[in-house]
């Protein structure tokens, strides 16, 4: 089949890049678009796209469209949906731009979390939990996960709905399966997306987001769409562009899905022993698997173990005594003990930069 070779090629480097169920904002030029420079290894990425190219034949756009045709019908896509969606497909210069340009710049977890929770944002961030609180306690009492949360999410992808992306995603994705470093990934989410329209969930025309495919207020990637919006206000489309009922309860249900707990918080600021992070992590080991977020985090070990080991609540007091599993991961000097709900904060982007600031955006809000 066509190209086959360079989608295997790239299959390699992108299981090597993405984790499987990464959230696309790590991808994306929208939302936490620092957290993508923390989250794809950039020498990588980098010369990854040489080699490729270099190794690969050109194969022109409308070729390569109707190959996306041919598919997308064995597929089980209607005719109709690909006709409107892939008739008079051009390319995006801008799309491939983006995708090209790999300058970006690298933030430790501190630098992030500083420029992006500026004192307006919080504010505006306490602000929009205050004018939503009937709709987010409903979306909260259905799922399970706290309003903070769901608002903070909210905040960092689309800046409260401001910024969801204007591009049409059909284009973005199509441009970028065609000429990417990570064709395969984004040829599947492409075929996901024809199935969005094609199973009337939205209209096509509604179908935009950021360059790298993710859509909406919730920056679901395609594939995250289909399996986890929601249409919360009931009117037969998931919205996750204009209703903010439908954006809320998507968010809430992906972190449900991926193992939020209602009972417990994400985790908390700690004091550390003499020796530091240092000292603990190589008393604790670190887990060897994951994300590469989650590679950076220490093995879990109960709170009576932490405690034991020294470390002690910000204020310097003694350690809730929960059951509760705990890892160890910094901010610069700062530590944090993270409970099993950060790690589903991590499943919407797997970058501490990103979790932590939902994580200390949600604190600051505090509802
Ligand atoms: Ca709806």
């Amino acid at each position: 089949m066509l190209q086959r070779s360079r989608i295997a090629a790239l299959f390699v480097a992108m299981a090597l890049v993405l984790h499987p169920a990464m959230h696309a904002s790590t991808l994306t030029g929208g939302g936490p678009a620092a957290a993508a420079a923390l989250a794809a290894p950039a020498p990588l990425a980098a010369t990854d796209g040489q080699a490729v190219q270099t190794a690969v034949e050109p194969i022109e756009f409308p070729a390569f469209v109707e190959s996306l045709r041919v598919e997308a019908l064995a597929r089980g896509i209607s005719e109709g949906t690909i006709a409107r969606a892939l008739s008079n497909l051009e390319p995006s210069a801008s799309v491939i731009a983006r995708d090209q340009s790999q300058a970006e710049v690298i933030l430790t977890v501190d630098q992030y979390v500083a420029r992006r929770l500026t004192r307006p944002f919080v504010r505006t961030a306490q602000q929009m939990a205050a004018r939503h609180r009937t709709l987010l306690n409903r979306v909260a009492a259905t799922y399970g996960v706290p309003s903070r949360v769901v608002v903070s999410i909210w905040g960092l992808e689309s800046n409260f709905g401001r910024f969801s992306g204007v591009r049409p995603t059909i284009q973005a994705l199509a441009t970028l399966a065609w000429e990417g470093r990570r064709g395969a990934f984004f040829r599947a989410e492409l075929m996901d997306a024809l199935e969005i329209v094609d199973r009337g969930y939205i209209g096509l025309e509604m179908l935009r987001g950021s360059w790298a495919g993710a859509m909406g207020q919730a920056q679901f990637m395609p594939s995250s769409y289909l399996k986890w919006a929601q249409d919360f206000d009931s009117d037969g489309d998931r919205d996750i562009w204009r209703s903010e009922p439908d954006v809320f309860a998507s968010v809430a249900n992906y972190l449900k899905e991926h193992g939020w707990a209602p009972a417990t918080t994400w985790g908390r600021e700690v004091r550390l022993p003499a020796g530091g992070i240092a000292a603990l992590r190589e008393k604790v080991g670190m887990r060897g698997e994951g994300c590469r977020a989650e590679r950076e985090m220490t093995n879990r070990l109960p709170l009576g173990d932490w405690q034991a080991l020294g470390v002690r609540t910000a204020a310097g007091g003694a350690l809730p005594k929960v059951a509760v599993d705990a890892s160890l991961i910094h901010s610069g000097q700062r530590g944090f003990l993270v409970y099993g709900n950060y790690e589903s904060l991590l499943e919407y982007n797997c970058a501490h930069s990103y979790a932590l600031a939902v994580a200390l955006l949600s604190d600051r809000v505090g509802t």
